[in-house]
């Protein structure tokens, strides 16, 4: 009974088996992978901290017949302590922003003419309900996007309908496509390798169907697919 039980999670978790984010394949995933990390090491920390003081005074100021008619002294602000739990939470507050800042800004998406053009460019377009992937030569593909390993990946995302969102888990964030609005987004360092991609937001009735295939080659390769026609 049990394991009939478990059987939709496993089959669940095995489904997702490409749509992780804490095991990316590009240097842009893995410093977002990197903020998750260090956020969650200063949460555990905060935890553990609240957490003993927590037993440790449940335990020492307990209920016991001895204490029945005990009154606790009453104290006015301790400076000490005061001042610990002011400083603290903003030293840790001040050590999560930097590299959370540092990070968020580099990575963020930009408007098509602020951009730096460097890299290997491919304008995207989504619509209801499929991608387009156009390279350099023009050579365009629906959903299935192919790129050279170790470069700079700037891609145009443009959207002909409703709001959808780019999302290669293994690979990067979600970034909004937007109607009317170039965005440019940069993915660094892609390993190779076969990863899945997909619509982020609910974009529609066929929304769930919005996917497509990322396969990042060698460069030789990636040239070599420029060269093929598009069928
Ligand atoms: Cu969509």
């Amino acid at each position: 009974m049990k394991k009939i039980a478990i059987l939709p999670f496993i089959m669940l978790l095995a489904g997702c088996q490409s749509i992780t984010v804490l095991d990316p394949k590009s240097s842009t995933g893995k410093e977002q992978a990197y903020l998750i990390w260090f956020s969650l090491a200063i949460m555990v920390i905060v935890l553990l901290v609240v957490f003993i003081l927590f037993t440790r005074f449940v335990i020492r100021y307990r209920y016991t017949e001895k204490k029945a008619e005990y009154i606790p002294q009453d104290v006015k602000g301790n400076l000490k302590y005061e001042l610990t739990w002011t400083i603290v939470p903003f030293l840790l507050l001040a050590v999560l922003a930097v590299p959370t800042l540092k990070i968020t800004f580099d990575q963020s998406p930009e408007m098509a003419a602020e951009a730096n053009t460097n890299g290997v460019h491919i304008n995207v377009t989504a619509e209801q309900f499929r991608w387009t992937f156009e390279h350099k030569n023009s050579k365009t593909v629906h959903n299935e996007l192919i790129i050279p390993e170790n470069k700079d990946i700037v891609f145009h995302l443009s959207s002909k309908d409703v709001i959808h969102s780019f999302w290669i888990p293994e690979l990067a964030g979600k970034v909004d496509v937007i109607p009317n609005k170039e965005l440019i987004y940069v993915i660094k360092n892609a390993e190779i390798g076969e990863y899945d991609g997909k619509c982020a937001e609910f974009c529609g009735i066929q929304h769930a169907n919005m996917t497509f295939d990322v396969k990042v080659v060698s460069l030789d390769e990636y040239n070599q697919y420029l060269k093929q026609s598009s069928n």
